[in-house]
């Protein structure tokens, strides 16, 4: 790869091509001719470069034409989301071939970068030539799984900066927003059939655990939800950059914000539900749904208008860290657990799970859940986010299901990203950017068959102390662009790859960052 291009995340490979490095020049002249299925690429280019360069890149074709197809060979080579892109050649002055639309996108979001930090601007940067080096680049991702799960529970993302972060994710060449959309602390999507789940749950009175430097240490009230038409508009959003958004209703556990909203979801006969309230702290929450009909029913209708929203295959349904102490101490979920033939609580995680595994299926839709899924029993088709390290994802792996990579101890973007004092985070663990770079989401020693089922991975941001977009881009970047290159290209070993070749590509990958007005990191140490 040339470092001069400076590519994030690194392609398979870029080559300078002819004996004197030439270069194409982008001006008022430069057309754009968009095949068959590459015209909503064409809309981003328009729209993205338009802005930054002022061009108008009005359809046409020719020697002057930034030229987008889907190409046969292509896919057979390096699949739908792989592109070939190649400036200088004869017939057009920017070539981009992609697999799919997918791979053409991803190809227009290499253009980007080749272009220039400026490229990212949002008004036009006048006093400068678009040049690009003549080059071809081939390229295509190693997972199909790239994913980022975003928490908007512990604190709410508004709609914007939630449709700002796809357009990075997008820049970074990751496809899945996983859409923490329930916990404990806040509901944040519309259900029409149970509106107070948004009316009582979408607000909680106060956040008592903040960082140092935040206002959440005085008693702060938190709130906010995206109704339907939000949704919908997200989805879209996402869609037209290829990434899909796949959506977590959180169950059993991590459930006091909709018991607050409808008391009877709980295990009424241990603990008075009509007493609480959105939950106001953080941590592992005693307050899970109660093991009963009514539950399933209420649930199932708040997955039907889940699924009316998003069109992903895969429904996240959360599974995780579900205190099992109220249904032990409950004499109805015990009388439950006999009825159902369940031996112990572990059984009854797994009967909600598998529930809810036979409805999506009978949908057409996968089930996914975290990897304490497992405990009593995977659900037949359900794949699995291994967080708690890669334990849980091997074991579902070898046992013939998919898994998304996830582990808490290399990929957790709210852990701390340097030691010192003077970092903004209570959490203690630290996850450096190196740290980041040299996860391995394949661990060693899986058979080959276990390997395949290894979809991807994700990075998860836990939001409890950002409470707001700066606190969220300081936490995510540049960390990201170190996962990017981790689910997109084809690195070596851990212990074998340049990371010092990553630094220095850092240089102008910082500058596309502030073009693009994220908060991230200095690499030099948080700011005073
Ligand atoms: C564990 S990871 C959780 C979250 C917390 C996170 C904090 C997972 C599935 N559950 O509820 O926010 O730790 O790092």
């Amino acid at each position: 790869m040339t470092d001069s291009m400076d590519l994030i995340p690194a392609p398979l490979s870029a080559e300078h091509r002819g004996s004197a490095p030439g270069h194409v020049t982008l001006d008022a002249r430069t057309v754009l001719d968009a095949g068959p299925g590459t015209e909503g690429t064409a809309r981003r280019l328009r729209a993205d470069l338009g802005a930054a360069t002022g061009l108008p890149l009005p359809d046409g074709t020719g020697e002057r034409a930034v030229r987008l197809r889907i190409s046969e060979e292509v896919a057979r080579e390096h699949g739908p989301e792989g592109y070939r892109l190649t400036t200088g050649a004869p017939g057009a002055a920017v070539l981009v071939e992609g697999g799919g639309p997918a791979g053409v996108f991803w190809g227009a979001q290499t253009l980007r970068q080749l272009l220039g930090p400026d490229a990212y601007r949002r008004a036009p940067v006048t006093d400068r030539a678009w040049t690009l080096p003549h080059t071809t680049v081939e390229d295509r991702p190693r997972f199909g799984w790239r994913g980022l799960m975003l928490d908007v529970s512990r604190h709410f993302t508004p709609k914007d900066d939630v449709l700002r972060l796809l357009d990075l994710l997008a820049a970074h060449k990751l496809n899945v927003l996983h859409f923490h959309l329930t916990d404990d602390q806040g509901w944040r999507i519309e259900i029409e059939r149970h509106p107070r789940l948004t009316e009582v749950g979408s607000w909680r009175a106060r956040s008592k655990w903040g960082h140092r430097a935040s206002p959440l240490w005085t008693d702060t009230p938190h709130g906010g939800f995206y109704t339907r038409d939000d949704i919908r508009e997200i989805v879209a959003y996402a869609a037209e950059r290829h990434i899909t958004v796949v959506p977590e209703i959180d169950l059993p556990g991590h459930s006091q914000a909709a018991i607050a909203a409808y008391p009877e979801l709980g295990n009424t006969d241990v603990v008075d539900t009509a007493a609480l309230t959105v939950w106001d702290t953080w941590g592992v929450n005693p307050n899970v749904l109660a093991p009963t009909e009514e539950v399933l029913r209420f649930y199932e209708g708040v997955f039907e208008e889940v699924l009316e929203l998003f069109p992903s295959p895969f429904v996240h349904v959360g599974g995780d860290e579900c205190p099992k102490d109220q249904w032990k101490a409950s004499p109805a979920a015990q009388a439950r657990m006999r009825e159902l033939g369940l031996a112990d609580e572990d059984e009854l995680q797994s009967w909600f799970v598998r529930h809810f595994d036979r409805w999506l299926t009978a949908r057409g839709r996968r089930l996914i859940g975290w990897d304490e899924i497992l405990e009593g029993g995977l659900a037949e088709g359900a794949a699995v986010s291994s967080w708690r390290g890669y334990a849980g994802g091997i074991a579902a792996a070898e046992a013939g299901h998919d898994v998304v990579m996830c582990p808490e101890q290399h990929v957790y973007l709210d852990h701390r990203q340097a030691p010192g004092e003077d970092e903004p985070m209570p959490i203690g663990y630290v996850r450096t950017l190196e740290d980041v770079y040299r996860f391995e989401p394949v661990p060693p020693g899986l058979s080959p068959e276990a390997a395949a089922r290894i979809l991807g991975t994700q990075a998860n941001v836990w939001t409890e102390v950002m409470e707001n977009r700066s606190r969220v881009d300081y936490q995510v970047f540049p960390r990201l662009a170190a996962f990017a290159e981790v689910a997109w290209s084809a690195l070596p070993a851990p212990g074998e790859r340049d990371y010092t070749g990553f630094e220095r590509r850092m240089d102008t990958h910082y500058r596309r960052l502030d073009a693009l007005g994220v908060d991230y990191r200095p690499p030099a140490g948080p700011l005073p």
